[in-house]
């Protein structure tokens, strides 16, 4: 049987991308750069400052700026997503995660959390599950962000966990690719083909039950 499961944030837990995508975009106005939801896509599981990278590429903006402009850009698309992500509630938890989170409890496997986001720990607070985690990496640690394996690892060690005892669950193409290099089973929750090199794919957290998990572990 897994000892443990280890859950992305945005997209697993809660959705958090709508509001990546507001701040970003009202970024991107400010600059001159203008994208829509698709591209948006590109940045789920990435981190802050690699996001700001592929926005200013996609306005061939990307020499255009120093890196402590860079840093007062990222800031300030940060400080209008806490103001979003501060009206976050328990209501704001996809379907079917609370349930699974009892029911991991009940079973005594440990839940960590392997989130890209600095933003985590208020987020999860908001949610009203902080206290349901056994550990959280902190992703300012890691040398390398998803789709390195880093933070999977990181997050298996803080649980004292083998890799090859936990499941990674993850939304995003560069999260399945971050578990898989850390050779861990893992779940996606999304689109099958973006999906394709999870061990198993769900389409919503609806489908993502303690006793699915037990069925495609054997
Ligand atoms: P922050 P995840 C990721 O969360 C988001 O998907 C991604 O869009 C965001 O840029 C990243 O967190 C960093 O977030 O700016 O709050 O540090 O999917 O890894 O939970
Ligand atoms: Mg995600």
């Amino acid at each position: 049987m897994f000892k443990g499961v280890i859950f992305d944030l945005d997209g697993v837990i809660t959705d958090t991308a709508e509001y990546h995508y507001l701040a970003w975009q009202a970024l991107g106005e400010k600059i001159g750069i203008t994208f829509d939801r698709a591209f948006n896509e590109n940045l789920k599981g990435v981190d802050r400052m690699e996001s700001l990278r592929r926005i200013l590429a996609l306005g061939g903006k990307e020499n255009d700026y120093s890196n402590e402009e860079k840093e007062a850009l990222a800031t300030e698309k940060n400080d209008l997503y806490q103001t979003f992500i501060d009206k976050v509630t328990p209501a704001d938890l996809l379907p079917g995660i609370p349930k699974l989170l009892n029911d991991l409890q009940d079973h005594k496997i440990a839940i960590g959390l392997a989130s890209a986001s600095k933003n985590a720990p208020k987020i999860l607070k908001n949610l009203g599950i902080l206290a349901e985690f056994d550990t959280i990496v902190d992703p300012a640690s890691l040398k390398h962000g998803k789709p390195a394996p880093d933070i999977f690892i990181q997050a298996a060690k803080q649980l004292n966990l083998e890799i090859k005892d936990a499941i990674g669950v993850e939304d995003a193409y560069s999260g399945i690719e971050s578990i898989k290099a850390a050779h861990m089973f893992a779940v996606g929750v999304g689109d099958a083909e973006t999906l394709k090199k999870a061990d198993y794919v769900v389409s919503s957290t609806k489908d993502l039950t303690y006793d699915l998990l037990v069925k495609i572990w054997k």
